[in-house]
């Protein structure tokens, strides 16, 4: 059945259930959303796994991925894919691989400068990661490698602003976490957006 709850549903995505429902496993960095989510059990293994078929994406473009950086981008693909919580951010789009996608969500401070700090001795060839790749030699042929220069410009360009970057800390309440242990603090979050428009 259809859902129409904006404030309980899954984008209409390339891996995402129809309806967020309790998973019983789902695995490591995903675990949080266990209770409920989008992503299936099996999804929730290949957002940890170097050569996943979630995006055919190689995470090592320029070089390996450091483990420490890498780690944060499980724990995105785990939100993107597991979240219950994205409906005020959710909008259509026309793309061979989704129906749906967000945008500017606010990430938390932490999450986004914990994920750069991690991140920014690793390098990358492109500043928008959903576009213009050319695998064909697995690497970045005419591209350079170079870092991203601060947080925000990683956070919000890197998935062509499915985040918005914030300087809101997540004590706050009005902001999104990647990063949380125990009951999903997103749900209040994303209450407060739809209540108040942003
Ligand atoms: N995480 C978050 N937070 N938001 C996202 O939107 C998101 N999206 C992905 C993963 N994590 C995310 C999906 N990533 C391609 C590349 C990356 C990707 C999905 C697909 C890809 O196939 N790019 C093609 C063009 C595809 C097209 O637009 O038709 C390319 O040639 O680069």
């Amino acid at each position: 059945t259809l859902s129409l709850d904006t404030l309980n549903m899954c984008m209409d995505a390339k891996h995402h259930k129809t309806e967020p429902g309790p998973e019983g496993e789902l695995y490591l960095q995903c675990s949080p959303w266990r209770d409920n989510a989008c992503c299936t059990a099996n999804t929730s293994v290949e957002a940890h796994e170097d050569n996943s078929y979630l995006y055919n994406f190689n995470w090592n473009h320029c070089g390996i991925m450091s483990p420490k950086c890498k780690k944060h981008f499980t724990q995105d693909a785990c939100f993107y894919e597991c979240s219950p919580n994205l409906g005020p951010w959710i909008q259509q789009v026309h793309q061979s691989w989704r129906k749906e996608r967000i945008i500017d969500v606010p990430l938390c401070m932490e999450d986004c400068h914990d994920w750069w700090e991690d991140c920014k001795n690793d390098y990358t060839c492109k500043s928008n990661w959903h576009k213009g790749w050319d695998w064909s030699s697995g690497e970045c042929k005419a591209h350079t490698c170079t870092i991203y220069p601060t947080p925000k410009s990683m956070c919000e360009q890197i998935w062509s602003s499915s985040y918005l970057y914030t300087t809101l800390p997540k004590s706050s309440g009005r902001c999104m976490q990647l990063w949380f242990t125990g009951p999903n603090p997103n749900r209040k979050v994303a209450e407060y957006y739809l209540n108040n428009a942003h």
